[in-house]
């Protein structure tokens, strides 16, 4: 059996107490142990493959943006869509006017399009309210989402993701708003673990940038960034500089920038979903990652503008066509690399005793088929948290 350095046990068995695993091994070790289970689930024949982590999603908004697909087949693109007040702002202009029934309605059917591929911690970010209430509005949908449908979600502020129509020309004044009074709001009500921004030339400067970072940071919150999506602003090595978690994107990153991300332990958020649906041709740096040793986590970025996409495995898949990923890169970046992005790596991402028990069972003869093979596969049963849920038609 190919195992591609993913640390494959054939025959396999895991021990589960009090939500955690307790216990990995082999089959036979197992028996030599004589654990004593209250109660044995037989998985013949099937692949167990710790529960997947979505690490960077938008799923929480109102309204589509087909129109601005027509626009962009028609020869236009996003930049020009966002300038003329498309793209980020005609989502805000849907979402704060839909209730949050009505929101959470809508974000369900997509994160359960994600828990049933075997998604157990979904990150979803703020950033569609670009005011205090909405913004508010959007972080309660998100934890509710993740209550109904008995997985993790992992709340992130995106205040600092487009200049709202009020705020038109004045973009350091949005800023101040959502350093002096978004931020501390949204950290005493404890709705979000992570601030994120959108550090570009048609969103916000360095500058701007640093501005929010200081005053996140100081609030407790971990960091974020979106980065070189679609020009090089060098937001990455400000990622460095602050020790964020993750900067996303990084099409458009350079090789030092690397360098400074992978001795800061920065995770690299490789979203090849809206290098796809944008079309877009510089590729993100992957040589350079590889050979600094930067974390690669993959993720959808699902949004209704540049990734509306909801299968993490297409995710997978595209980063392995479209950047060249190996198998093993995309399960690890899909898996213990994105549970680093969240900065929970210590705590889930792989299968070994002392982490949370999320496994998703898999009938494939391969893992590798996870990611080779599309739209194909869904776990037929699923442990989130310890807890077991089997697919309907696997009775
Ligand atoms: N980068 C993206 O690709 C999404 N947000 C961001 O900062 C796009 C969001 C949208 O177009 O609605
Ligand atoms: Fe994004």
């Amino acid at each position: 059996m190919t195992d591609h350095g993913l640390g494959i046990i054939e025959d396999g068995a895991i021990a589960i107490q009090n939500e955690r695993i307790a216990w990995v091994g082999t089959r036979a070790a197992l028996t030599t142990i004589a654990w004593h289970a209250d109660q044995v689930t037989q998985a013949e024949g099937l692949w167990i493959t710790p529960g997947l982590i979505e690490c960077h999603t938008h799923l929480v908004y109102a309204g589509d943006r087909s129109h601005e697909f027509a626009m962009r087949l028609a020869g236009s693109n996003y930049e020009e869509i966002a300038r003329a007040g498309g793209g980020i702002a005609s989502t805000v202009k849907a979402t704060r006017a839909a209730s949050e029934d009505c929101l959470l309605e809508n974000s369900l059917g997509r994160a359960r399009q994600f828990a049933m591929e075997g998604v157990t911690t979904l990150e979803i970010k703020s950033g569609y309210g670009l005011d205090l209430a909405t913004e508010l509005k959007l972080l309660r949908v998100a934890r509710r989402v993740g209550v109904e449908l008995g997985i993790q979600v992992v709340p992130t502020f995106l205040g600092a993701h487009a200049i709202p129509p009020e705020y038109a020309g004045r973009s350091d004044a949005y800023v101040d708003y959502v350093v002096d009074e978004m931020l501390p709001a949204i950290a005493q009500q404890g709705l979000a673990d992570a601030a994120d921004v959108f550090c570009e030339r048609i969103a916000f400067s360095r500058e701007q940038t640093r501005h929010v970072f200081e005053r996140a940071r100081s609030l407790g919150l971990k960091l974020r960034l979106h980065a070189e999506q679609l020009s090089d602003s060098d937001g990455a090595t400000l990622a460095a500089e602050y020790g964020a978690l993750s900067a996303d994107h990084l099409e458009h990153a350079s090789e030092s920038a690397m360098e400074k991300m992978a001795r800061a332990h920065v995770v690299a958020g490789l979203l090849p979903g809206a290098f796809y649906y944008l079309r877009e041709a510089q590729k993100p740096p992957i040589e350079a990652m590889r050979n600094h040793g930067v974390d690669m986590a993959i993720s959808t970025d699902c949004n209704p503008g540049t990734s509306p996409i909801t299968s993490l495995l297409l995710a997978a898949n595209m980063a392995c066509v479209l950047f060249g990923l190996t198998v093993e890169e995309a399960l690890r970046g899909v898996t213990i690399c994105a549970a680093r992005a969240l900065g929970l790596g210590e705590d889930r991402g792989t299968l070994e005793a002392g982490k949370r028990a999320d496994l998703a069972l898999w009938r494939v003869r391969h893992p590798e088929q996870l990611c080779s093979e599309v739209a194909q596969h869904r776990p037929i049963e699923i442990v989130a948290n310890g807890v077991s849920s089997k697919r309907d038609d696997h009775a």
